[in-house]
């Protein structure tokens, strides 16, 4: 069995400052965020950002201002969401790329997004495959469901492999109207996955934040948590700060004899370009 990575995601694009306001949204809250979660064990961050009022953004200077500053500060992978919020357009969430991360999200196909549609057309997704591969950018390719395994196979058959030899999916299960939050439907997934695959993680939305967890690490998957995928530590108990999450999910992990990777050993397992000023 390996070691696990652990990736925070600790924003995302849907929840409210003004309803929750430990969210970090500024960028010396996201700093202070990937310093602690490095602490406690996260290797990756999943990074979307916010404007001066709160609101998802994308705008390239301030992508990359959070990507230098929590490079310089930490060890950690910084991974973009090229997903943004459902209101971005396609063109814009391809500008992402030109803030330079170590790794960027690559959703697998269009899905239900509770009341909304999280748009991704075939075409979009070559392209950002594409423009990954020619800017050295790993992605990490987000399965929300099973359709999207099919097409990550047509990816890799028409694109070749990803920038770093490696093919590193996660699943993101629970979100209303897309792939389950339950076990039967992760390993659905994972006995799908096309032989390219070298590792996947897995995150659960909401109250399937820790049954995925535990589904995952039995199944010899990597996790994903923080406050963009689940805002409840427990019943009645809201998270103050996403390395509670963190911490909670390394400790399980090393429960399992599969304790919390380095970074050093994350950035093998996905083949991460050094980007690191030295
Ligand atoms: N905010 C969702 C619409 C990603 O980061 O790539 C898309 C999302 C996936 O969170
Ligand atoms: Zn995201």
């Amino acid at each position: 069995m390996t070691a696990t990575l652990i990736t925070v995601a600790p924003t995302g694009a849907e929840h409210d400052k003004a309803d929750l306001p430990q969210l970090p949204t500024t960028l010396e809250e996201l700093v202070e965020t990937a310093r602690r979660c490095e602490a406690a064990g996260a290797a990756m961050i999943h990074l979307h950002i916010r404007d001066a009022e709160h609101r998802p953004t994308l705008d390239t200077g301030r992508l990359s201002a959070a990507v230098e500053a929590i490079r310089s500060e930490t060890d950690l992978i910084v991974q973009l969401s090229t997903g943004g919020s459902v209101h971005d357009p396609l063109e814009t969430r391809l500008t992402v790329l030109d803030a330079e991360p170590d790794s960027c999200s690559l959703t697998c196909g269009t899905t239900n997004f509770g009341d909304d549609v999280f748009l991704n057309p075939m075409g979009f997704m070559s392209d950002l495959y594409v423009q990954a591969q020619e800017r050295e950018v790993v992605p990490e390719f987000e399965l929300f469901e099973l359709g999207h395994v099919a097409a990550l196979a047509r990816l890799i058959e028409r694109h070749g492999l990803p920038f770093g030899g490696k093919v590193h999916v996660d699943f993101v299960t629970g979100v209303p109207g897309a792939m389950p939050g339950t076990t039967a439907a992760l390993l659905a997934g994972v006995a799908m996955l096309p032989p390219e695959v070298t590792s996947w993680s897995a995150t659960g939305i909401g109250r399937t934040h820790l049954p995925i967890m535990a589904a995952a690490l039995s199944a010899g998957g990597h996790l994903r948590v923080g406050m963009e995928d689940n805002i409840m530590y427990a019943r009645g108990q809201q998270v103050q700060h996403n390395d509670e999450l963190v911490a909670r999910a390394a400790e399980f992990a090393a429960l399992m004899q599969r304790p919390a990777m380095s970074t050093s050993e994350a950035r093998e397992l996905l083949g991460i370009k050094d980007r690191r000023a030295r």
